[in-house]
């Protein structure tokens, strides 16, 4: 199976893509574009070729399509593994409202790009992982679903390293949170690919 992946680089960001199909050993070739003074003109010319309607991306090339917005990318790959994702339809609603929860963070974390507010920092960022926590303390963890591993948990986990290299992450994270990035960091097929990118 050949998957492509073409994402921009955001310094070294850990790529949430990447560590989910390297998780489930899928082979990948990531395609990187500079996010500099030449991505308006790469940005028009993948739009042009098909491979973003956006222009943005992260784009995944899998079988004979193209995969745009990366959330439902991932929920899309879960479903073809038959893994990745709830059992029951209230564990799928869980992950679907923790993805979403994500989704809404994401948006503002794009927009402290241009400079954090004190309410990102002081509300909306606290704010997340307070109510993240509590949905990753319903159950022992070290996932939202307890042991086993949803796409949610690669998206939050990549939340946190975000911010982290933002510098707007909080001081002290929910215990389930750390305990997620720990579980995360060991998992025996991406912990080389974190550890080098951290
Ligand atoms: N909803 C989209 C958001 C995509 C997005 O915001 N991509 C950013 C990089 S992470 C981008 O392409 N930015 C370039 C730009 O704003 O021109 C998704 O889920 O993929």
């Amino acid at each position: 199976m050949q998957v492509v992946r073409r994402d921009m680089q955001l310094s070294l960001r850990i790529l949430q893509h990447l560590l989910f199909l390297k998780d489930a050993a899928i082979p990948t070739k990531p395609t990187l574009y500079a996010w500099d003074e030449t991505w308006p003109a790469t940005s028009a010319s993948l739009t042009t070729s098909g491979l973003t309607r956006t222009g943005l991306l992260p784009a995944l090339e899998y079988g004979d399509k193209i995969y745009t917005q990366h959330i439902p990318t991932l929920r899309y790959l879960a479903r073809e593994l038959g893994a990745y994702d709830g059992q029951t339809s209230y564990e799928k609603y869980i992950v679907d409202a923790v993805a979403d929860l994500y989704i809404d963070w994401r948006g503002q974390w794009v927009c402290s790009l241009k400079g954090a507010s004190e309410e990102y920092k002081n509300e909306t960022v606290p704010k997340y992982y307070k109510v993240i926590g509590e949905y990753y303390d319903e159950t022992a963890g070290p996932y939202l679903l307890g042991d086993r591993i949803t796409y949610v948990d690669f998206a939050v986990y990549q939340s946190i390293d975000n911010e982290r290299r933002t510098g707007t992450l909080p001081e002290s994270l929910p215990e389930s949170l750390v305990k997620l990035q720990e579980a995360m960091e060991a998992r025996p097929n991406i912990r080389e690919y974190i550890a080098e990118h951290k």
